[in-house]
């Protein structure tokens, strides 16, 4: 984007760069995007000013349409004075450059073990490739996105995350070793509020940064929702590849408290993946978040629909 001074970036009069991009209307297909305009108004007054995280990963980030859709909305929520926050994922890229090299991946609970030689490459990967990949969508349509990971300005310190399993043959409890998959500890968000003060979007590679400086691998959502607590978002937006919580009836769930969704794990009705990603947002929510949200990545424009719509698509969770 070039810079302009305050008056240039007012003057309607010059043909700058938009009617390349702005697709070209009659007269009633002009009447409805004003209408459309003005509908967004209450909503735009409801965030004015706001924080919104948001997580972006699975199938919206590997799709050309999709990403380009989302790089557009980031960069409107931004310019109509809302300020985002982007957290990245990228298991599939990580998962290739892994192949590539011949290094096997293990999950476990959804978590890929994480020895020493794969953490550089994760990081490089996250860090590397994708952060200036998210950074880049966002900056070509003409908002100023900056990419960072949670190692920069000490944003995520992270601890050595541990899991433990019940063996059922003996019923002894043992610690499962993960490697360097890291728990988010601390977030200092001091270099969040210097990037939205300068009027940047940040864009953050979920990488996190151990006591002795290690360097650990945080799951994306987990980092998002540690992040969107710090920041006291007033939404955490979690796009994933689901329509957002289904019932046992397979129905969209709109709206959960913090308790009917602890039921409803308690009870099963929410299961598999869904576990972790329903905990993150209740634990974001526990942290200071307003609300968090689940919803459909792969439908365009997902996040206009859930924050400028009465049809918010997903599903609500609040405290
Ligand atoms: C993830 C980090 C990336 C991620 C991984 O290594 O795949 C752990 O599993 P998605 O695209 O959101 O799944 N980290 C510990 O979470 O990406």
């Amino acid at each position: 984007m070039t810079s302009k001074t305050p008056i240039e970036s007012n003057s309607r009069t010059h043909s700058d760069k938009l009617p390349d991009v702005a697709p070209v209307v009659n007269a009633e297909e002009a009447q409805q995007q004003a209408a459309i305009l003005s509908s967004a108004l209450p909503f735009l007054r409801r965030y004015a000013g706001d924080t919104i995280v948001v997580k972006y990963g699975g199938h919206a980030m590997g799709e050309g349409k999709l990403a380009h859709a989302f790089g557009y909305d980031i960069s409107l929520l931004k310019l109509v004075g809302i300020n985002p926050i982007v957290v990245h994922g990228g298991g599939p890229q990580i998962s290739a450059m892994l192949d590539r090299l011949k290094i096997r991946s293990e999950f476990i609970d959804g978590l890929r073990v994480t020895d020493k030689s794969m953490v550089d490459v994760i990081e490089m990967v996250l860090s590397g490739s994708v952060n200036k990949q998210v950074a880049q969508l966002i900056n070509r349509a003409g908002a100023l996105a900056v990419g960072i990971s949670g190692k920069d300005g000490g944003l995520i310190q992270a601890r050595r995350l541990t899991r433990t399993k019940r063996d059922p043959d003996s019923e002894i409890e043992k610690v499962i070793d993960l490697g360097f998959v890291g728990q988010p500890e601390k977030i200092d968000p001091r270099v969040l509020y210097a990037l939205l003060g300068a009027g940047l979007i940040p864009v953050i590679a979920p990488v996190g940064v151990g006591e002795d400086g290690e360097t650990y691998n945080i799951n994306a959502d987990t980092a998002a929702g540690a992040i969107a607590g710090a920041v006291h978002a007033s939404r955490l937006l979690m796009l994933t590849d689901v329509p957002g919580v289904l019932d046992e009836n397979g129905k969209l769930i709109e709206e959960l408290s913090a308790e009917e969704a602890m039921r409803r794990i308690a009870d099963g009705s929410i299961s598999g993946g869904m576990i972790p990603k329903v905990e993150t947002c209740l634990e974001a929510v526990r942290k200071g978040a307003k609300a968090a949200v689940i919803l459909d990545g792969r439908v365009p424009h997902s996040c206009l629909l859930e924050l400028f719509t009465r049809a918010g698509p997903g599903t609500l969770i609040k405290a």
